[in-house]
């Protein structure tokens, strides 16, 4: 396929094309490659990896960096499932230059409630599975996007439930890079049975670990439902240990097991005391494997200023304690609007705050006596002791139909309300049977054992050889089948939206090529739940379509609610009748401060006829505000009121470049008047082939005051850059015409 371009949109329909004999160009995780010291412009970062060929860095870094986009050394996740593949594609690539190398897709609901794989596209079930056409897809256009950015992008989605195997097998096949697995999921959160999932998560390992998929666990959930989540520490990192040592004595090497950890507690309580002992516990004990750092979202509301902060605050625990890959969580988990710019801003807040935090280590060191190390010590021992009672309960099924898990109370203390599966029962029990003695699978990567030899001993190491290769070695063999659903599928859904598609026309859109929804924000002097249904009002009136309020916060009880609200708007926007004005021409700080060292510019200004406007004027000059004082142009400021002929003998007087005179009032055309009035004035004085003459004021139309005869005019919205861009441009003009 065709290499992306910068300014093309990416072709979805191109991508579909020829989708059943695509082959993922590689397979495997990706981790980024650290710089020791890595030197951009003045700065040394000293925890960033190799920096990307095509990015958008942070906001600031656009306004005042020249583009500066470091990229921190931990991989960044986001989370892309809006429920249409084909507009979550478009998101990835947005994704990708903001920073994330790691792409997970989970759907809007339950992958692991399906019992099989899923090959159409059945939209309209109540949810989205993965489906192999998805999956190639998404890894197809993945592969054109990582050559966009330059660096490997991670590929990721969820081996749950008891369709488990059949799901790594596919991702294996379709070159999936990431994916969830653990079995305490299936049991404790799916209610499946916990042989079965033991059993099928053996053999999904093994799997996993035959296509280098780097592993996810799931301890995180148990953080998300607990009662008092920092009460779960000891069962968190119990969990963890289970599925890290399991996975590895399955054959998964030690840095594919990646714990996905959880800073369990949330301000307002003091969560520092709580997730930093935590974090130093669990990697202690757990050295061996990579960390997942998961934001925490047991505690997660609608404010997205809330959610920052939480993520701000776990990114430190994540920087002192060395996490390997940084999630990031939108507040889209607290008000279900999955939405492009909330994953961009997300992206954009871990690759601020690592990049900001950028060597701390070198600095501070985490305390070696005291609350820290006691409280460390403190959680590892409930821990063993957890694992301990566990073993003595007969291992790890006894303890779960016990209730040991999920339990409220903080290990050893136990509230008795823990969730308790029965061996016997749950989704696929009864589903496990033993081998036959001479059971034989012909497949590479399968767990256990299987009876090659009594056929070719050669094939012992590779039982797949007995039918000239599997689908891992032979991706020939893989059956592709598209989608089996006529009314709903992605060329119906492409059709719909076909109008948006590479046109003149534009609706505002929030994960779906022209869902024309937008988000309102209000505030509203009135108590909560009045402001809501007042905002619904306000909303409806807006002409928006199905409102709804996504969230509310109280500023005072009787004084004002923010409200923010969703809808829809039924009419888009013919691009090609727009009429955009050409965009004023700015040159850069360093090129203005070089150009006006080297050769000195100097102004009077005032604000003339009987005009005591000055603040506007004063704006343009003052540093503070961006005057073009800041690029070391002087200025000679005469006051308010001046008559044109104080302010050109005072130009002479001082021989200076330019003039720059400000006027508001406007009645009777007094501001063109005066300005033609210096203008003459300069020619009278025989100055006028010399000096600049610039004039600005709210009422100013810059075409109307250039006929006045003066160089420049500048109307409302004017900045100092601009006055101070037109100086230098303007001389330079005039040098070349001597
Ligand atoms: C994250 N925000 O990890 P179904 N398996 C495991 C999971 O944790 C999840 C699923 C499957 C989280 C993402 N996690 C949420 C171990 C979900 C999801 O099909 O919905 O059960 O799969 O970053």
């Amino acid at each position: 396929m065709k290499k992306l371009e910068v300014n093309e949109k990416l072709d979805i329909r191109e991508i579909l094309k020829d989708l059943e004999s695509y082959r993922p160009k590689r397979r495997g995780w990706a981790w980024r490659e650290k710089v020791d010291e890595l030197q951009i412009g003045p700065h040394v970062y000293h925890d960033c990896s190799k920096s990307l060929k095509n990015s958008i860095g942070i906001p600031a870094a656009v306004q005042y960096f020249d583009n500066l986009d470091p990229q921190p050394q931990e991989t960044i996740t986001t989370e892309i499932a809006s429920g249409r593949f084909e507009d979550d594609i478009r998101r990835m690539r947005m994704a990708a230059w903001h920073g994330a190398d790691h792409l997970m897709v989970i759907r809007t609901a339950g992958q692991s409630h399906f019992d099989g794989l899923i090959e159409g596209t059945p939209q309209g079930i109540g949810g989205i599975p993965v489906t192999r056409k998805q999956v190639r897809a998404q890894r197809k256009a993945v592969d054109l996007i990582e050559e966009e950015v330059g660096r490997p992008i991670n590929y990721h989605s969820y081996v749950s439930g008891v369709a488990g195997p059949e799901v790594a097998v596919m991702f294996a096949e379709e070159g999936v890079n990431g994916a969830h697995q653990d079995p305490q999921y299936n049991v404790l959160y799916r209610n499946i049975n916990m042989i079965r999932s033991f059993i099928d998560a053996a053999e999904s390992k093994k799997v996993m670990a035959w296509a280098d998929i780097a592993q996810i666990d799931g301890a995180h959930n148990a953080n998300a439902t607990a009662r008092d989540a920092w009460k779960v520490m000891p069962e968190l990192i119990v969990q963890h240990a289970i599925n890290s040592i399991f996975s590895h004595k399955v054959g998964m090497k030690k840095e594919n097991i990646c714990l996905s950890t959880v800073p369990p507690s949330a301000a307002p309580v003091p969560c520092t005391k709580y997730d930093l002992p935590y974090a130093v516990a669990l990697r202690d004990f757990l050295s061996d494997y990579k960390m997942r750092a998961q934001q925490n979202t047991k505690y997660i509301t609608s404010s997205s200023r809330e959610a920052t902060v939480t993520h701000v605050l776990n990114m430190m625990i994540s920087k002192l304690t060395s996490a390997d890959i940084q999630s990031t969580i939108t507040p889209d988990e607290g008000r279900n609007v999955p939405w492009h710019i909330n994953n961009m801003e997300a992206c954009d807040n871990a690759k601020q705050t690592l990049v900001g935090l950028d060597g701390l280590l070198e600095m501070v060191e985490l305390k070696k006596e005291g609350y820290l190390p006691e409280k460390v010590r403190e959680l590892k021992e409930r821990a063993v002791l957890f694992l301990e009672e566990l073993i003595d309960e007969g291992g790890y099924f006894e303890a779960v139909e016990k209730g040991f898990f999920v339990d409220s109370g903080m290990y050893p203390e136990r509230n008795g309300d823990g969730i308790g599966r029965k061996m016997n029962g749950g989704v696929g029990a009864g589903t496990v049977f033993e081998r036959d003695e001479d059971y034989l699978a012909p497949v590479t990567a399968h767990y256990g054992y299987n009876n090659v030899s009594q056929y070719d001993k050669d094939a012992m190491d590779d039982p797949a050889k007995l039918i000239e290769g599997c689908t891992f070695e032979k991706p020939e063999k893989i059956i592709f089948i598209d989608e089996l659903d006529e009314n709903d599928n992605v060329y119906m859904r492409l059709d719909e939206s076909e109008k948006y598609r590479n046109s003149n026309f534009v609706k505002p859109e929030v994960e779906w090529l022209a869902d024309g929804t937008v988000q309102v924000e209000l505030f509203l002097p009135a108590s909560k739940r009045v402001a809501e249904f007042a905002a619904l009002e306000f909303a409806k009136n807006m002409n928006l379509s199905d409102p709804e309020v996504i969230h509310s916060e109280m500023m005072h009880p009787s004084e004002g609610t923010r409200i923010q609200v969703k809808g829809k708007v039924n009419f888009d926007v013919d691009i090609s009748k727009l009429e955009i004005p050409e965009e004023p021409e700015v040159l850069s700080d360093e090129e203005l401060w070089e150009e006006i060292e080297k050769n000195p510019i100097k102004v009077v200004a005032a604000t003339v006829g009987e005009d005591e406007h000055s603040v506007g004027l004063r704006e343009i000059i003052d540093i503070k505000h961006g005057g073009i004082e800041k690029w070391g142009v002087e200025v000679e400021y005469l006051g308010t009121s001046c008559p044109v002929e104080k302010l050109v003998d005072a130009a002479i007087e001082l021989n200076a470049d330019a003039i720059l005179a400000s006027t508001i009032i406007s009645h009777d055309d007094i501001h063109y008047k005066n300005m033609k009035r210096i203008h003459e004035l300069c020619v009278e004085k025989g100055i006028r082939d010399k000096i600049m003459i610039a004039c600005g004021g709210t009422q100013v139309t810059p075409e109307i005051a250039v006929k006045q005869g003066v160089d420049a005019g500048f109307g409302r919205g004017s900045k100092g850059i601009h006055v101070a861009t037109f100086f230098v441009n303007k001389r330079r003009e005039m040098n070349n015409e001597n």
